[in-house]
């Protein structure tokens, strides 16, 4: 079998060598020069809007090498769903042993899901989840527990602004939310609307800014021309942080913990992004919640076991921190479980 894969390989590739493949004729080949001896894997990232999901790309694409006895395809969806399903229906075409799918948001993948499973081809999610009614249509999922991140947040909102005297009712907060329906920011939000709820903060907005930097900038730019107090922007993740510390500093505000003294506070979610961090150690961003993108090993271990005939746990989460260079609170308790504030 093996001689014959890499005999046709050999004939495949023959008109490229002699000058009249054109660019289009070898990708077609490359698609089917696959090695009996390695396991394929179809991968659909949604797209590369933020540092978080480039450095998710990377862990994928550092795992599934082939002297890790991968062959990977790798689709960029561009932000858009209709890619990623045309990514899938491709992996299906070729037969791939495995679909690994990071989902852009979480409705629509009913149909689809059904044709990998109708061609016996497993699927594993990543990051995000999919919304669809038979949970049997995916084989496992990891990635992070996207509220346990929220109530993280909100818990170290919650004691900071008692410690520092701040009443509930002082806090003015808009959210900068992430890709509308991604499960990321579903999580996130929820967290978020239930601490205003119960701790009795002013939840004046919250708008969509698409995870990007530049998104983060403009919403929070046409933020600033409709609210006069706003104190805490809680972005949904780092590159929106920036784009807001942005606007903020550029309509002559100042960022920073110092509510009380005029500033703005500003929180987010990930911890990947070199910049983000710095500005956490700074001061500018005053507690962000990690997100861990370290993904492409976790999927491995998961292909490895149902390789070798086990059912892997469904839901898989990721451990994660909080950071701050605050020291006004040292730890948080939530769900039982006590986090150690962090220096990022
Ligand atoms: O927080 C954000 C990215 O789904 C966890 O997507 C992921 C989120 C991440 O664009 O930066």
């Amino acid at each position: 079998m093996k001689k014959i894969a890499t005999l046709l390989t050999l004939l495949l590739l023959l008109p490229v060598f002699s000058g009249c493949g054109s660019s289009t004729i070898k990708e077609e080949i490359t698609e089917k020069t696959v090695d009996e001896n390695l396991i394929t894997v179809g991968f659909s990232q949604l797209g590369a809007e933020s540092d978080w999901r480039n450095t998710n790309t990377a862990s994928m694409q550092e795992a599934f090498t082939r002297e890790n006895g991968y062959d990977l395809i790798y689709k960029n969806g561009q932000q858009k769903q209709a890619n990623q399903i045309t990514a899938v229906r491709m992996f299906i075409q070729q037969g791939v042993d495995y679909i690994v799918l990071a989902p852009a948001t979480e409705a629509g993948w009913d149909s689809v899901l059904a044709e990998a499973r109708d061609a016996d081809i497993p699927v594993i999610l990543v990051d995000r989840r999919v919304d669809v009614a038979d949970k049997s249509l995916y084989s496992c999922w990891v990635g992070s527990d996207f509220e346990l991140e929220a109530k993280k947040m909100t818990e170290w909102l919650k004691q900071f602004t008692q410690v520092r005297n701040i009443d509930p009712e002082e806090l003015h907060i808009v959210n900068i939310q992430g890709t509308s329906g991604s499960t990321a920011q579903i999580g996130r939000t929820r967290g978020l609307a239930n601490a205003c709820r119960e701790n009795g903060w002013d939840l004046m907005t919250e708008v969509d800014g698409d995870f990007t930097e530049n998104k983060g900038r403009e919403v929070m730019a046409a933020m600033l021309k409709g609210y006069d107090n706003i104190n805490v922007v809680y972005c949904e993740n780092d590159n929106m942080a920036i784009g807001a510390i942005d606007a903020l500093e550029a309509a002559g505000k100042k960022v920073g913990s110092n509510i009380k003294n005029g500033e703005v506070m500003v929180v987010s979610f990930d911890g990947v992004n070199e910049l983000s961090r710095e500005y956490c150690r700074e001061g500018k961003i005053s507690c962000i919640a990690e997100c861990n993108p370290l993904h492409g090993p976790r999927v491995s271990a998961l292909i490895e076991s149902l390789e070798r005939g086990e059912t892997p746990e469904t839901f898989n989460y990721v451990d994660e921190k909080i950071f701050s260079s605050l020291s006004t609170v040292k730890s948080i308790t939530v769900d039982g479980v006590t986090y150690e504030v962090e220096k990022p």
